[in-house]
């Protein structure tokens, strides 16, 4: 039987919140795990763009961006006060993210100056913690903060973060979200 093709990348945050709504949907894929400096390359003729999630539905259709296939798998309205979280989630959280684990990757970044940044919106969260789709769209790239010096992350008094974010990662739905999959190889 023919699946809907979604390629992705198991660490990446974007492709998580993708594959997290697929779970918790029931909605089959064909899984083909992508690794990003080998990219197939019918994932770049469909995508060109060459980010991952992107979803190919059995139609043709090519769904490339994570929050679109949230919305397609797991039928979901964002509402103004959820559209309001994601863009400071995938804006300023990621940016400060991104500076906090890879100074070197940037210039005059000190992390720990982003760090300080990125708390901002954990504390925002930890007086409004996010459930649903919401959860699952942000849940990933926190995982990743706290990750990158957990002791430090487990350390802070955000207890509804600690909780939330606990809760998440000892689902299982997202222990089936992190299946390790063989590189898919184009035949
Ligand atoms: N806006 C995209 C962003 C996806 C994205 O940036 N994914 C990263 C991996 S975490 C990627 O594919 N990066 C490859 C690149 O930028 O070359 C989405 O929400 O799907």
């Amino acid at each position: 039987m023919k699946l809907p093709i979604l390629y992705s990348f198991r660490r990446c945050p974007y492709a998580m919140r993708a594959r997290m709504s697929i779970i918790r949907s029931g909605f089959e894929v064909e899984h083909r795990e992508v690794i990003l400096r080998d990219r197939p390359d019918h994932m770049m003729e469909i995508s060109p763009k060459g980010t991952v999630p992107v979803l190919q539905l059995t139609d043709g259709r090519v769904i490339e961006e994570s929050l679109e296939i949230m919305e397609y798998v797991r039928p979901w309205k964002l509402t103004s006060e959820e559209r309001k979280w994601i863009n400071r989630n995938d804006n300023e959280f990621k940016f400060h993210l991104d500076r906090y684990k890879y100074p070197n990757r940037y210039e005059n970044a000190d992390h720990i100056l982003h760090r300080e940044m990125a708390c901002k919106f954990l504390s925002d969260i930890d007086s409004d913690i996010p459930s649903g789709n919401l959860s699952d769209a942000i849940f990933p790239f926190v995982r990743q903060f706290a990750n990158h010096d957990r002791t430090w992350f487990d350390s802070q008094n955000w207890n509804n973060v600690h909780q939330w974010l606990d809760a998440n990662l000892s689902s299982v739905e997202f222990k089936e979200c992190m299946t390790k999959y063989p590189q898919w190889i184009q035949e």
